[in-house]
């Protein structure tokens, strides 16, 4: 039986080359875009609109639905928008039955550059499992998107994909031919008893902890919270069972 492919693409300036019209592509942003969605959906929201800019997101604003904004850029808030893009924020509020339209520095853009030629699924360490079991059973190539910072690799995402590699390869299914899968996969292995050890000195959990976020860290380090997928239909990001 032919294997499926398993490929990690450590930056969206990467993409292209990755790109291939037919392999599932799971958007990864653990710090926070993804992490965020996974949550948000945990929590009852019933669909998300990733955008890629500020203005997008503004133009849901004078709509008759009742949208919820969250916006972030370079790590903040964005001003007048009901919500950042923090993954606790869900935790606080009532979002059941809501539609939230989302912007963020890294997260949706790289969904929607995604979005143009494959099937979109949104992971993070908060629903690993759930997203391994899902692309497992849908028996297709996968390649893993790390959103990265602003077109450069960061350590988190990669974290993330090594932890995906390891749960696809455990079931024979997948070959290990893609390097970029390798080297995730053993940056996983040395780092996975202290992921926020391990990222003391990376450049995002530095950014946040300037911010005084560094609670979201901690928090999008978590693993399985949720067994919700967060998968892209039309622009909408749903779950697959509402599909
Ligand atoms: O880049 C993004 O999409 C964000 O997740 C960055 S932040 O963690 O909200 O700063």
């Amino acid at each position: 039986m032919k294997k499926r492919s398993i490929k990690v693409c450590m930056s969206p300036k990467l993409f292209s080359l990755y790109a291939d019209k037919k392999s599932i592509v799971v958007v990864v942003d653990v710090l926070r875009a993804t992490s965020s969605m996974c949550i948000a959906f945990e929590k009852g929201v019933k669909k998300m609109i990733p955008v890629s800019t500020v203005e997008e997101a503004l133009e849901y604003r004078n709509t008759d639905e009742n949208y919820i904004l969250a916006a972030e850029r370079n790590g903040k808030p964005v001003k007048s928008f009901d919500f950042g893009n923090s993954p606790q924020v869900y935790l606080d509020m009532d979002v059941r039955g809501k539609t939230v339209v989302m912007t963020t520095t890294n997260g949706t853009k790289s969904i929607n550059i995604a979005k143009k030629d494959h099937d979109v699924v949104v992971g993070s360490f908060l629903n690993l499992d759930a997203m391994a079991k899902w692309l497992i059973d849908k028996e297709r190539d996968v390649i893993v998107f790390c959103a990265g910072w602003k077109g450069k690799f960061n350590l988190e995402d990669t974290l993330f994909a090594g932890a995906l590699v390891e749960q696809l390869l455990e079931t024979n299914l997948y070959d290990n031919s893609c390097d970029a899968s390798q080297a995730a996969q053993l940056l996983w292995d040395h780092s996975k008893d202290d992921l926020y050890g391990f990222l003391e000195n990376s450049s995002h959990r530095n950014r946040l902890a300037k911010l005084n976020i560094d609670s979201d860290v901690h928090f999008c380090l978590k693993l399985n919270q949720t067994d919700k997928v967060p998968v892209l239909k039309d622009d909408f990001l749903v779950l697959d069972d509402e599909c």
